[in-house]
């Protein structure tokens, strides 16, 4: 970890790297009852990119956003909206979002029979895409697919709930993403139980972006203007 950290520090000093700092809500935990209101909200509050969760039932044992959501989201905003696809078939279920506004589109790549193919098809579609990488999985793994990578999504929980505990584990494979990014053109976003504490270290450190949920944005007595603000100062 030492090792990692001087590494990133010397590399951060000798480019003078200061990168902007991307805020994702994760729309899972919004209050649905006011879909609408609330993506105004956010979006007025200075969000980056809206974070929506599509869970199948079967790959995670969850259900979050559908796809008239993610319609409702990208007809009331001008910001990129990003789909997380935590599905068994993302080949069938990528094709309901290539028609859709969405900017960005992340895949589980253990999850296609061959996850280089169908991000390029994704690409050509005009989207940018994205794997998504399990706490337990080492980027060795997927190597091949991080050269076609506009973005890579590290996961700090296992994939299906909001609301789980931070795996400290996984710090080191996101300090070797850091570095990898010297070498590959991705932004890399961190998507679990990110604290604004979390975040500070991180982004110091060369993370890109958040997936904010209920460790940072919902669920407070504050409002989201406030709680962007407040990450934002902290993070200057
Ligand atoms: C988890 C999902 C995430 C969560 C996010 C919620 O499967 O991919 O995007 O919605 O982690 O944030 P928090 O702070 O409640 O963990
Ligand atoms: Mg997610």
């Amino acid at each position: 970890m030492r090792d990692y950290h001087d590494k990133i520090i010397t590399i951060k000093r000798k480019y003078n790297m200061n990168q902007p700092l991307l805020l994702c809500p994760s729309m899972m935990c919004i209050d649905c009852d006011f879909l609408k209101d609330e993506i105004i909200q956010l979006d007025q509050a200075g969000i980056d990119i809206f974070h929506c969760d599509i869970m199948d039932g079967n790959y995670v044992k969850n259900m979050a956003l559908s796809p008239n959501d993610v319609r409702s989201i990208c007809k009331n905003t001008k910001k990129p909206v990003d789909v997380h696809l935590m599905v068994s078939n993302p080949e069938v279920v990528s094709e309901l979002y290539l028609k859709t506004d969405v900017s960005i589109i992340y895949i589980h790549p253990d999850t296609a029979e061959f996850p280089d193919k169908l991000l390029l098809k994704i690409k050509t579609a005009g989207k940018k895409v994205g794997i998504a990488i399990n706490p337990q999985d080492s980027i060795l793994k997927f190597a091949k697919l991080i050269p076609l990578c506009d973005y890579i999504l590290v996961m700090t929980v296992n994939p299906g709930f909001a609301g789980q505990k931070y795996l400290e584990w996984v710090e080191p494979k996101i300090m070797e993403l850091i570095l990898l990014k010297n070498e590959n053109n991705f932004k890399l976003i961190v998507d679990g139980a990110c604290s604004p504490s979390i975040i500070k270290k991180l982004y110091h450190l060369g993370v890109d972006g958040f997936v904010v949920g209920t460790s940072a944005l919902f669920n407070k007595n504050e409002s989201y203007d406030t709680i962007i603000k407040q990450i934002r100062d902290e993070n200057k």
